[in-house]
């Protein structure tokens, strides 16, 4: 039984999730705090009560010492869990809890200042014989001294702001005559973002892995560790995916890192989960790079090998009680991968990405399956914070197996309303370096071909699959009889039409038979046999047949557009409705006006282009819809009589659209 009844998370989104479910296991009574931004957060359902600390930014709300400190002493919680992040390594923080009788779930704020200064962390960790990078640290900084220190270690050198930190401030110099220049500029640099000019210089490790031991010391004097992690996969100095155990980590080289992590952790007096991360050469050896002292994002992986939880850990420590285990006793099993789910979008530099969860949908969780999620379906990823969406963590008994779990859950992880990192993490798991572990920290940079294709348009049966998808939602009959449609269907017709379809800058007319157990579609002159299993037309969930072959599809109808989630893709097509398109009203034979006022978005075609029938020659917005104005027949566009930008009356004539002549 704890000593303490009562816990606060002084935090937000997954972590916050995470924590409270340890808690509330342990019997816990939960104080969650929330900014006005995260009013209807699921971090604040997940705890007992929830205190409003108002505002929005993180330096109104979450970094706010004082509101956090009183809304802990009004709510009655004993102790305060900080999270990741946030105040979880703010050593005034960690001060005023004690000051105020409030257990800090962390390290002593000692600890956190001792790790705190990177140069200052360094001569630490030397004197507790942790290695180090070979190179200079110390108090001269004359230039030519500084030189020749770089000469003596070889070329290439890195130097770096000794109070930098995350990639900032660093200068890799492959030659003597580059030496002065770098370092001029390196300390102009950190003058400027650290107000602090020192640097040190150091041998620069080619193709380094980012290994990262996970320590955890009692009040007692026991400190152990419970395995590695690799992080090298990263991008701009933010992890991607993380892995437990390292590829290719021997027994003897874990014991090694790990007595290193615990020389620096009990050099520091640490209590608490801490990190101590290495950067390895390819030869193995390893180097201190920097201690973390707080729970890491990354930590579940190192759960799903251990079997432990560390929040748990974190709890019983800091109520003094002793670690639950020996070295001895700690045991890895298996293999798991976590991968950091984000609102950004990677056809846009990873812009993030603000909006709505309009459609969410995961794989199951199960023991080898876990998600870590501050969001669900309908939720708002908010402008004010990281644009995490979830944290997907698999577990298998080797890495291979962990591989292709990853790759089931990723394919199931759906999400419609945000752009995200979803395909982007399916092909980083699939590619060659990931897939044969050959992993530094350049895999994302060295990859990039294959991580960032250029655009295709997509497969044959994803046209077909949102054909269908779009027959289906079209059918609004009773009995889905196209005789019901409200599409302005021609009685008396043949039961057949066209559908045409985008996917990017490429269009396609789909000819569509209907038939008494499905359909008839026609794409590039061939005939395809389509159905589709029992099932509400809306549902986006359907079984397609296609020429007898059998496969699942999603079907997302959002924002005037078609998400189609099958065969491991993720496609965005639409359906150039000819009533909402707008098909303009043909004046003769050349020309083509606007069917109502607006302004001119996007133009397709290239004048002199043959187009057939449907093309979709430009778009116009009005009444913040977009109107795609199509090709009334085959035909040649002579020329655009607009522009991109022009603001356009009903009527304008748009193209000179020459038909061709019919068959
Ligand atoms: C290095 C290095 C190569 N040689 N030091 C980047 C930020 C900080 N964590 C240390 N970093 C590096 N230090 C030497 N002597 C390459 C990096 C580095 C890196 C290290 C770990 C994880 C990702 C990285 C990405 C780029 C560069």
């Amino acid at each position: 039984m704890l000593p303490y009844t009562s816990l606060m998370i002084a935090n937000r989104g997954e972590i916050a999730c995470r924590i409270a479910r340890t808690a509330r296991r342990l019997g816990l009574r939960t104080v969650a705090v929330f900014s006005d931004a995260d009013a209807a957060a699921r971090h604040v359902a997940a705890c007992d009560v929830a205190i409003a600390i108002g505002g929005h930014t993180p330096a109104e709300s979450y970094l706010r010492v004082d509101a956090i400190i009183d809304a802990a002493r009004s709510s009655g919680a004993q102790a305060i869990h900080p999270g990741y992040g946030f105040l979880s390594e703010n050593a005034e923080f960690a001060e005023h809890c004690q000051r105020n009788d409030l257990i800090f779930v962390g390290p002593p704020a000692a600890a956190i200042r001792a790790m705190g200064s990177k140069s200052a962390a360094k001569t630490l960790m030397e004197r507790a014989g942790v290695p180090l990078t070979p190179g200079y640290h110390g108090d001269n900084q004359d230039a030519r001294f500084l030189q020749h220190e770089a000469g003596r270690l070889g070329y290439p050198v890195l130097i770096k702001a000794s109070a930098g930190g995350g990639g900032r401030g660093m200068r890799r110099v492959d030659r003597p005559a580059d030496f002065a220049a770098a370092l001029a500029s390196c300390k102009r640099e950190a003058g400027a973002s650290f107000g602090d000019e020192r640097v040190l210089v150091e041998k620069y490790l080619l193709r380094p892995r980012h290994i990262e031991i996970q320590v955890f010391a009692d009040t007692h004097g026991h400190c152990l560790y419970l395995g590695e992690r690799d992080c090298s996969v990263q991008r701009r100095h933010q992890k991607v995916l993380e892995e437990a155990p390292a590829p290719g980590m021997t027994t003897a080289r874990r014991a090694a890192m790990g007595a290193a992590a615990v020389a620096a952790a009990s050099a520091v007096g640490y209590v608490g989960a801490g990190t101590v991360e290495f950067i390895v050469a390819p030869s193995g050896e390893f180097y201190f790079m920097e201690m973390n002292t707080r729970l890491q994002v990354e930590h579940p992986v190192t759960e799903m090998i251990t079997g432990l939880d560390l929040v748990e850990w974190q709890l019983r420590v800091a109520a003094a009680e002793p670690l639950p285990l020996t070295q001895e006793q700690v045991v890895l099993n298996g293999h798991a991968l976590e991968a950091r789910i984000y609102a950004e979008d990677p056809a846009r530099d990873f812009l993030p990405s603000i909006g709505r969860l309009d459609y969410l949908a995961t794989p199951e969780p199960s023991e080898h399956v876990r998600i870590d999620t501050g969001v669900g379906r309908g939720d708002q990823i908010s402008p004010f914070y990281d644009s995490m969406i979830a944290k997907l963590i698999v577990w298998g008994a080797n890495r291979d197996q962990a591989l292709q779990r990853m790759r089931a859950a990723l394919d199931l992880y759906r999400i419609v309303g945000v752009a995200n990192n979803v395909a982007f993490l399916q092909r980083l798991i699939a590619s060659p370096a990931f897939s044969h572990a050959e992993l530094d920290t350049a895999l994302i940079e060295r990859e990039s071909g294959w991580l960032f294709p250029a655009v295709e348009p997509p497969p044959r049966d994803i046209w077909l699959a949102a054909a269908v998808a779009t027959l289906r939602r079209i059918q609004t009959g009773a009995n889905g009889s196209p005789w019901d449609t409200s599409d302005g269907w021609r009685l008396g017709a043949r039961a057949q039409r066209d559908l045409v379809l985008r996917a990017g800058a490429v269009t396609m007319s789909i000819g569509v038979q209907y038939l008494a157990t499905g359909w008839a579609l026609t794409v590039d002159d061939e005939v395809v046999t389509a159905s589709c299993g029992p099932g509400a037309a809306l549902d986006t969930d359907f079984s397609l047949m296609l020429d007898g072959l059998q496969r699942s599809v999603t079907a997302v109808h959002a924002g005037g557009r078609i998400h189609v989630f099958m065969n491991g893709r993720r496609d965005v097509l639409e359906h150039l409705d000819p009533l909402t398109t707008a098909a303009a009203t043909t004046t003769g034979p050349t020309g083509l006006r606007a069917p109502m006022p607006g302004r001119v978005i996007a133009l397709f075609a290239s004048p002199g282009a043959e187009v057939p029938r449907g093309a979709a020659l430009l778009v116009m917005e009005a009444m913040k819809i977009e109107h795609t104005i199509v090709a009334p027949s085959a035909g040649t566009l002579r020329s655009y009589k607009v522009a991109v930008g022009d603001q356009v009356g009903e009527g304008t004539e748009l193209v000179d659209f020459v038909p061709a002549p019919s068959k």
